[in-house]
């Protein structure tokens, strides 16, 4: 039985309803479990890998020890202090608006300044503000084939270099508070990466745009040419063409492949609580259209780091 035939025959084609045209789709009648047959999660994983990113409505049954169990079904869970997180269980992180929770209304790749960054990741909405609160998604596949041939390989020529040293030029607003928050995360820890900016799916074999905030510079590009570059790469990126947005409630799941994505959480929700709990798996270490992986460059963790997304 081929691919689509194994998907259609666990999860019918009536019971997954795109979201938009070129990435998301919501799949219902599924309930999350660490229980679900081997087939259903092979489904689950099929479908991922088409739409990018999959939602599912009414998961209210699930709590942080049966979403860590789900997530498990999806490959190995990153322990968050790898990740530099202090909140949470040990795979779970929880973004609390409440509570300092880390701002991530910025486009990014999740962790992408360290090597072997997650693949996927698993967010339950917890807590969702009756308004506001969005997630936006892009397809970096999409993006890639979007590029007119000149600039595909012109991208599959270049590497960038990723910190979690946020660079605030690429902000449009940053406070004070945020400053504040990403200079102490600095200070206790500082991871840099070298990634070419088009990494070949492990999975599926498509090309896809590695950028985002944690960019910090192209290598060999000066500082000037390359935020040109990133504008250039990072607005077909974001092209409303290639993106899909969440309007949340509470019990949904979002489940995307960090690896053909970015995102955007939309921070328009003033004083509103907001929590959303995720669970990251293990990703591997992207590897550029010729052949040659992500490089590490700095990796130090001074003491006990600060969240991440
Ligand atoms: O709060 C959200 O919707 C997404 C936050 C985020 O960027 C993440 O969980 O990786
Ligand atoms: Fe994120």
């Amino acid at each position: 039985m081929n691919e689509t035939a194994l998907i259609d025959n666990v999860i019918p084609r009536t019971d997954v309803v795109k979201r938009a045209t070129r990435i998301g789709a919501e799949i219902r009648n599924v309930k999350l479990s660490g229980d679900l047959p081997g087939q259903t999660i092979a489904a689950i994983n099929g479908l991922l890998l088409e739409h990018k990113v999959i939602f599912f409505r009414d998961q209210g049954h699930l709590d942080d020890a049966e979403q860590e169990r789900f997530a498990l079904r999806l490959g190995r869970l990153v322990p968050l202090a790898t990740l530099g997180a202090t909140k949470g269980t040990m795979s779970m992180l929880e973004i609390d608006s409440a509570r300092g929770g880390i701002r991530a209304d910025n486009w990014h790749i999740d962790v992408a300044y360290v090597d072997a960054y997650p693949k996927i990741l698993v967010l339950r909405g917890v807590v969702i503000p009756p308004v506001g609160g969005d997630t936006v998604w892009s397809n970096t596949a999409a993006a890639y084939l979007d590029l007119p041939p000149p600039l595909q390989r012109l991208a599959d020529d270049l590497w960038a270099v990723h910190s979690n040293a946020f660079d605030f030029a690429v902000i449009a607003r940053p406070s004070e508070a945020d400053k504040k928050l990403y200079e102490e995360a600095l200070t206790r820890m500082r991871f840099e990466t070298e990634h070419p900016v088009v990494r070949v799916h492990p999975e599926t074999g498509e090309r896809t745009l590695v950028l985002g905030c944690y960019v910090k510079h192209f290598v060999d590009i000066p500082k000037y040419d390359g935020q040109r570059l990133f504008d250039l790469f990072e607005s077909h990126i974001t092209a409303p063409e290639n993106t899909v947005r969440w309007n949340w409630k509470q019990g949904d799941v979002a489940i995307w492949d960090n690896r053909a994505t970015t995102h955007y959480a939309v921070k328009d929700y003033g004083d509103q609580r907001r929590v959303v709990h995720r669970a990251a798996i293990d990703g591997e270490v992207p590897v550029s259209v010729d052949g040659r992986c992500s490089v590490a460059r700095v990796k130090a963790i001074k003491q006990a780091p600060a969240n991440v997304v």
